[in-house]
């Protein structure tokens, strides 16, 4: 198949998952065509059938907001006209969705029937796209997609009772690629960062107001004031800043190191005893996956479609938004020396579940669907 695939370039959950998909069917034979503003940041691979084309916006004095996504469509247009692609494949339904809808109509102008896929991620449906001022446009340009999937079932749930969507939504669960994603022999790091035999926390997110990284400082400062720990912070965001004050207010900053926007995260997932996600909403949680497949227990919270990975009691432990007493001592039984071996085992089995060798193909089939229809 010839494929385009359009997504956001940037260490976000969706831009992951496109990109990884994108070339998990590369390596599967498929030629695919990455449109998109910037080279998407998991694309440093090389490989005959991946190509990449650079939507370019024009800035001009009169416009305010550069309409990024009259550009796309143009882009869309041209790439599936001279690349003859067979289908587009849009991540996150703004502005993906609705700039697709638009190629697709100017492509049908010139005989060109182009099927739209559009993979609903989360924050798209949930925070964002159930603002008034976005609303009327994703439900349109979601019910105008010819293949519609989302990445867990409360997702799904969660756009038919938000949206008047009447389009079938079948649910294709994030995928982990286990050859990258596995524990990595690297005790010297962890030497260096727990010298004293310290147990190794991490927590990686963009620093949204939704992951609730202050809560992870928060569990971070119980469990310390019990067992040696230390905290590595990865990613950035928002609210870098308040993180860092709240470290300084509650004195953890020598325990505490903040590494910023990782490539290679599977290394220092390789040396962490536990994982914290305690976000106020995660429509599945693929940072938390990421960590399972390094051995990695979990502690987050049960919004979402958390409840779809983590498993209670064996992968982890689930509580509810904001309470840290209970992750506190939910992540002390993880801690337990007689404990952690079996939590860590239990995390790796469950992670190989998502393994992308056995959701690849649900993709594939899904696309083989909506060819047919065509
Ligand atoms: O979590 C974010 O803020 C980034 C966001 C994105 O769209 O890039 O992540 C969403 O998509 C990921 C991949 O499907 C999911 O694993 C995340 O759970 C989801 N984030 C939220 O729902 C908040």
């Amino acid at each position: 198949m010839n494929i385009g695939i359009v997504c956001y370039p940037t260490f976000g959950g969706s831009g992951v998952v496109a990109t990884e998909l994108g070339i998990a069917l590369a390596k599967e034979g498929h030629k695919v065509h990455f449109i998109t503003y910037s080279q998407p940041t998991r694309l440093s691979f090389f490989n005959e059938n991946l190509y990449y084309h650079e939507v370019e916006i024009r800035a001009y004095p009169l416009f305010a907001y550069p309409p990024y996504e009259l550009a796309l469509a143009s882009k869309m247009v041209d790439v599936v006209k001279y690349e003859k692609l067979d289908l587009l494949h849009v991540h996150y339904a703004i502005p993906h969705a609705s700039a697709a809808y638009m190629a697709k109509q100017i492509l049908a102008t010139q005989g060109i029937q182009i099927p739209v896929v559009t993979t609903l991620h989360g924050t798209d449906i949930t925070l964002v796209g159930k603002d008034a001022s976005y609303e009327p446009v994703v439900t349109f340009s979601i019910n105008q997609s010819d293949g519609v999937t989302a990445v867990s079932d409360d997702l799904r749930k969660d756009t038919y009772e938000h949206f008047a969507v009447t389009k079938d939504i079948v649910v294709i669960p994030n995928f982990i690629d286990l050859d990258r994603f596995k524990k990595h022999p690297k005790e010297h790091f962890k030497t260096a960062i727990c010298p004293n035999g310290e147990k190794l926390i991490v927590h990686t997110s963009n620093f949204r107001k939704v992951k609730r990284v202050d809560d992870v400082v928060r569990i971070f400062e119980k469990i310390r004031q019990v067992i040696p720990a230390k905290l590595l912070l990865v990613g950035d965001g928002p609210e870098r800043k308040s993180i860092e004050s709240l470290c300084r207010e509650l004195k953890t900053c020598d325990d505490i190191r903040f590494l910023g926007k990782l490539e290679a995260v599977e290394e220092v997932l390789s040396v962490a005893d536990l994982f914290v996600m305690p976000s106020e909403k995660e429509s599945f949680g693929l940072a938390a996956l990421e960590a399972m497949a390094c051995e990695v227990p979990v502690i987050s919270s049960n919004a979402g479609g958390i409840p779809e990975l983590n498993i209670q009691g064996v992968t982890g432990f689930m509580s509810n938004v904001g309470d840290i007493e209970d992750m506190t001592k939910n992540a002390l039984t993880i801690l337990d020396k007689d404990n952690l071996a079996t939590f860590k085992k239990n995390a790796l089995a469950r992670a190989r579940e998502f393994d992308i060798k056995n959701i690849l193909p649900k993709y594939e089939d899904f696309y083989d669907q909506i060819l047919e229809q065509k």
